[in-house]
C-alpha cells in the first residue's frame, strides 16, 4: 500500500532508513487485519488467550515488569525556547532531542515489522477531529489502536484530503527505562517515543497527540484539549445536560462517566460521551461543545466492580484486550476489587502468592471499544460535539476540601482549575500517595508553560458570555479514622444533581468566600447513610485550613514567575483578604 500524501511517503522512507525494519504493514483498520494480528501475537505469546467461553474474544497481554505506567520524568516537550515548555514540563531543545532520541531509534526495528497507522482522533466527519499517522514496531500497539481510534482507510483518506497530520514514531526498543524517551515537538507537530509499549508512552493518538500537542495546537487555534470525562445527565423529564470533568489518573473518571443511579434516582440516566480526554471549541451561540477524540476506553482495572461500576464490568464480557491483570483457574481475568473469582496465576504470569504483593498489576488496564459500554452515548458520534453545561474540577484530597463548590466567575475558576492537587497514584512511575499540583488535572499533559495556559483559559471571558458554570468536586473526604466520608460511585449523581441545578438556577447555595456551597438539604440524602453532621463537615468551609491551602497554592503559582496571570493573584487575594470571619457555617 502507500499514499498519495508525499510527505507521508517521504517521511516513512526517512524512518525506514533509520529504523531499518524487516516489513512494513499499511494498517487498513479491518477486523480481519485485527484478527489476524491477534493471531500472530498468540503464536508469539505477546498475547495470552483468556476463557473465550466466558470472554468471547478477550486477550492478556504481560508488559515487562519495568514498563506498566507512565514515566514523567522521560517525558520531554521539545520547543525552541525552554520558557514555552514552562516549569511545568522537562525540555530540550529540538536539535538535542531528534538528536538524542534518534540514536536510540538507529537500527531498532531490524527483525520486526513496521506497523504504517493512520489514525484519526474524533469522528471521521468532524471539523474538530484531528489525525495522525502512528508508526511502530509493536503489534500490541497497533490492536490496541484498532479499538482506541478511528484508523486505517478512513483516516488516511481524510489526512490524503486533509494534508496534514501528527507524526508519531514509536518503538518499543530494548524497554529499558535507560534507553527510553518520550519526546514530543509541538512546533513541528511530531512525536518520537522509544523503550516502552505502556498505553500512556505507546499508543500516541491519546495522551502524547490528544492531549500534549493537541493542547498546543488549542491555545494558537483558540481551543481546549483537556484531561476531562464527558458525561450526560438524563433527568425524568428527558431533559439532559453535559458536563465535563477533570480528575488526575486513577481518580474515577471512567466510573463517573458511566454512573449507574441508585434506587432512589429512578428515571435519571448517565450517557457516556468519553472518559479521558476532551476537545471543546466555542460554538457560535457562545457555548462549549464537547468531543471524545478516543473510539475506546483504556481503564484502570483494579478497584472494577459490579459496586463502583456495572457498566464497565458488562462492556468487559468480550472483545477487550486485558494488560497486567491477574487470572484465575479458568482462566478468567481478575484484579483486586472483583466480587467473584480468586487470582490463581498473577499479573506477571507467576502462581499468585499473596506475600509477593498484588494479583493483579495496581495500574492494569483494559481496552476496549466505547460501543460495547451499555451507556455510550450516540452523541458521541455527533460531528458538532456536545454543548457543555458545567465543568468540574476534583482531585483526591483527604481533608479540607468540601464534597462540592461552584465558582464565583470564569476568571475564579482559572483559579479554582490552577489550584488543583491530588494524591499520586500508580498511573505513573513513582510513590503513590504523595500531595501534588496538578492543575486542571493536566499537569502530566499540557504540551506547553501552564502560565501560558491558565492565560489561554482566561480568555475564553472576553470570548463568550455563555460559557459553562464551574465546579470543584472531592469525593475522597476522610475521617479522622482514615474512612471515606462520601459513599461516591453511583451515589455521586447526588451531586451532579446539585450541579444541573445551579446551571438551571435552581438549586439553593450558600456565598463563601471560596464560591457556592449547597445549602444544608439541597443535596439529597434519601436513602443514604450519611448523617446530616457529616454532611454538614463535607459542606463547610475551614477557614485556617483554606488560609493555609491559599499560601500552599500561591506559592505553586509564583514559580510561574512573572509569566503568572495578574488574574489569578488578583483572585486569590479576593479570597484571602475576606476569609477571616467570613465562612459561614451551616
Ligand atoms: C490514563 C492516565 O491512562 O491518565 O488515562 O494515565
Ligand atoms: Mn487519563
Amino acid at each position: 500500500m502507500s499514499t498519495t500524501n508525499q510527505e507521508l511517503n517521504n517521511w516513512i522512507e526517512e524512518v525506514k532508513e533509520l529504523t531499518q525494519p524487516d516489513r512494513i504493514h499499511w494498517c487498513d483498520g479491518s477486523k480481519e487485519e485485527y484478527r489476524r494480528i491477534v493471531q500472530e501475537m498468540l503464536k508469539s505469546k505477546q498475547l495470552y488467550e483468556l476463557n473465550q467461553e466466558t470472554h468471547p474474544n478477550c486477550y492478556l497481554h504481560r508488559s515487562d515488569p519495568n514498563d506498566v505506567a507512565r514515566t514523567e520524568h522521560l517525558t520531554y516537550v521539545c520547543t525552541s525556547k525552554s520558557e514555552t515548555a514552562g516549569p511545568n514540563n522537562n525540555w530540550m531543545s529540538p536539535s538535542e532531542g531528534h538528536e538524542k532520541v534518534d540514536k536510540l531509534f538507529a537500527g531498532c526495528m531490524k527483525g520486526r515489522t513496521m506497523y504504517v497507522i493512520p489514525y484519526c482522533m474524533g469522528p471521521v466527519e468532524s471539523p474538530y477531529s484531528r489525525c495522525g499517522v502512528e508508526l511502530t514496531d509493536s503489534p500490541y500497539v497497533a490492536i490496541n489502536m484498532h479499538i482506541m481510534t478511528r484508523m486505517g482507510n478512513q483516516a488516511l483518506k481524510r489526512i490524503e484530503s486533509e494534508k496534514t497530520f501528527v507524526k508519531g514514531l514509536h518503538s518499543t526498543g530494548d524497554l529499558s527505562i535507560e534507553n527510553r524517551l518520550i519526546m514530543h515537538f509541538p512546533e513541528e507537530l511530531s512525536i518520537k517515543s522509544i523503550g516502552s509499549g505502556y498505553g500512556g508512552n505507546a499508543l500516541l493518538g491519546k495522551k502524547c497527540h490528544a492531549l500534549r500537542i493537541a493542547s498546543y495546537q488549542a491555545k494558537t487555534e483558540g481551543w481546549l484539549a483537556e484531561h476531562m470525562l464527558i458525561l450526560g445527565l438524563q433527568s425524568p423529564e428527558g431533559e439532559t445536560h453535559y458536563v465535563a470533568a477533570a480528575f488526575p489518573s486513577q481518580c474515577g473518571k471512567t466510573n463517573l462517566a458511566m454512573l449507574i443511579p441508585p434506587e432512589t434516582y429512578k428515571g435519571w440516566k448517565v450517557w457516556t460521551v468519553g472518559d479521558d480526554i476532551a476537545w471543546m471549541h466555542l460554538g457560535e451561540d457562545g457555548r462549549l461543545f464537547a468531543i471524545n477524540p478516543e473510539a475506546g476506553y483504556f481503564g484502570v482495572a483494579p478497584g472494577t466492580s459490579e459496586k463502583t461500576n456495572p457498566n464497565a464490568l458488562a462492556m468487559l464480557q468480550q472483545d477487550a484486550i486485558f494488560t497486567n491483570v491477574a487470572v484465575t483457574e479458568d482462566n478468567q481475568p481478575w484484579w483486586e476489587g472483583l466480587d467473584e473469582g480468586t487470582p490463581k496465576t498473577d499479573w506477571q504470569g507467576r502462581p499468585f502468592d499473596p506475600s509477593q504483593g498484588k494479583a493483579a498489576q495496581p495500574n492494569s488496564r483494559f481496552t476496549v471499544s466505547a460501543k460495547h459500554c451499555p451507556s455510550y452515548s450516540p452523541e458521541a458520534e455527533n460531528p458538532k460535539g456536545v454543548p457543555i453545561s458545567a465543568i468540574i474540577f476534583g482531585g483526591r484530597r483527604p481533608s479540607l476540601i468540601p464534597l462540592v463548590y461552584e465558582t464565583k466567575s470564569w476568571e475564579h475558576s482559572v483559579l479554582v482549575g490552577a489550584s488543583v492537587a491530588s494524591e499520586t497514584t500508580a498511573a505513573a512511575t513513582g510513590k503513590v500517595g504523595v500531595l501534588r499540583h496538578d492543575p486542571m488535572a493536566m499537569k502530566p499533559f499540557c504540551g506547553y508553560n501552564f502560565a501560558e495556559y491558565w492565560q489561554h483559559w482566561l480568555s475564553f471571558s472576553s470570548k463568550s458570555k455563555n460559557l459553562p458554570k464551574v465546579f470543584h468536586v472531592n469525593w475522597f473526604r476522610q475521617d479522622e479514622k482514615g474512612e471515606f466520608m462520601w459513599p461516591g460511585f453511583g451515589e455521586n449523581i447526588r451531586v451532579l444533581e446539585w450541579i444541573i441545578g445551579r446551571v438551571k438556577g435552581q438549586a439553593e447555595a450558600i456565598p463563601t468566600p471560596i464560591g457556592y456551597l449547597p445549602a444544608r438539604g439541597a443535596i439529597s440524602t434519601n436513602g443514604l447513610d450519611v448523617s446530616n453532621e457529616t454532611m454538614d463537615e463535607l459542606c463547610k468551609v475551614d477557614e485556617q485550613g483554606w488560609i493555609g491551602e491559599a499560601s500552599k497554592v500561591r506559592t505553586y503559582l509564583e514559580t510561574f514567575g512573572t509569566q503568572l496571570p495578574q488574574e489569578l493573584r488578583d483572585e486569590q487575594d479576593k479570597i484571602i483578604k475576606v476569609t477571616p470571619n467570613k465562612c459561614p457555617t451551616h
